[in-house]
């Protein structure tokens, strides 16, 4: 399965090919709405006042309702672009942005905003990761969940009701500890500042066996799948870092005949699915685009003060569970593939 995504956030439109989805896979642009609309701006104060409709268009690769096998290719239309917000920053580079790398490594600033590298781009992660969902939950009968483990210095996981998740514009799992994030999102916001946040994510019912040993190991394709999302910092799979202090008697999980008696591995051992859940933390950093003054340079190398308008995120943790379950999706149907190619199974 390869999925290449196109488009700016202030351009006319974005878009992806899905390549390498099997025939006959029923999908409408419906299912693809519902995911969307998890992930999209606007729909809570605590998110980008942005407001796009995210009306995906199915233009290739689906027949009479079903997938075809042959490429996908899904469009969104940007209907609430304002590049003008961005026009005072033409020829400076915004700290913590892409702003400065982009401009080193291809010789110009297209200033509208994040452009390429906006968050606007995980967009069609979600889309394509909506088709990944379906065809995993039919073919195998795996289930993705994700859910905001942290935000700030906010522990979101600590009574877990999973079925609240979709419950509140957070995905905390927590109901409890809703009111206290949405006090804490709103000083931030008034504060100008942000904050960072970490999302988790489990697929259950994974088969033992997927995964190559050595080069495209399970875990080293989902660690690069979620650092690709904007904003990512840090990926653990299962314990993570949390094994640093860990002794061997306690991380290795024991078996019996009736199974694992832990998951500090998160269902992957030597790059190779074990047949547990499937267990991945990642950490977003605070967005960058703040109201707030700073000092940075400008395209001739000059000393300037930095102020980003425009409509953002607090915290782009916040909108990042749906993302989060769309590339564990994604890879995970990825492996189902080639371990089919490879053993037929
Ligand atoms: C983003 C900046 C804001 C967000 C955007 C992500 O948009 P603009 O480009 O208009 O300043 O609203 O998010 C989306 C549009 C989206 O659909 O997620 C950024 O810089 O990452």
């Amino acid at each position: 399965l390869r999925v290449t995504t196109w488009g700016e956030s202030h351009g006319p439109a974005i878009g992806c090919v899905i390549d390498g989805c099997p025939p006959g896979l029923e999908i409408s642009e419906e299912e693809i709405r519902v995911e969307l609309e998890r992930r999209a701006t606007g729909r809570s104060r605590h998110t980008s006042q942005r407001r796009e409709a995210d009306d995906v268009k199915i233009l290739s690769g689906v027949f009479e309702g079903r997938t075809t096998g042959t490429p996908i290719s899904l469009f969104i239309e940007n209907t609430d672009a304002r590049s003008k917000d961005y026009g005072n920053i033409a020829r400076q580079f915004r700290p913590g942005h892409a702003d400065y790398t982009y401009f080193k490594k291809y010789g110009h600033r297209d200033y509208r905003g994040g452009g390429r590298s906006s968050a606007r781009e995980t967009t069609m992660r979600v889309a394509a990761g909506a088709l990944a969902k379906k065809w995993l939950a039919q073919t195998h009968g795996i289930a993705i969940h994700g859910w905001l483990a942290q935000l700030g210095e906010i522990r979101c996981d600590t009574d877990t009701q999973w079925d609240t998740v979709n419950d509140n514009p957070f995905f905390c799992p927590d109901p409890a500890r809703v009111p206290e994030l949405e006090a804490y999102m709103d000083k931030l916001r008034k504060s100008g500042d942000s904050t960072g946040a970490r999302v988790d994510a489990r697929a259950t019912g994974v088969p033992a066996g997927w995964g190559e040993p050595v080069y495209g190991k399970l875990d080293a394709d989902l660690a690069t799948a979620m650092m690709s999302i904007n904003a990512t910092k840090g990926v653990e799979i299962g314990a993570g870092f949390d094994s640093v202090s860990q002794l061997g008697t306690e991380h290795r999980d024991e078996m019996t005949p009736e199974g694992f008696l832990g998951n500090h591995a998160g269902g992957i051992l030597g790059g190779i699915s074990s047949g547990q859940d499937v267990t991945v933390s990642v950490a977003f950093k605070p967005t960058s685009s703040l109201r707030l003054p700073c000092r940075s340079i400008d395209m001739d190398g000059n000393e300037i003060e930095v102020v980003t308008k425009g409509r953002h995120d607090p915290c782009v943790g916040i909108r990042a569970t749906p993302i989060v379950e769309a590339m564990l999706a994604l890879v995970l149907m990825d492996h189902a593939l080639r371990h089919r190619g490879q053993t037929g199974q």
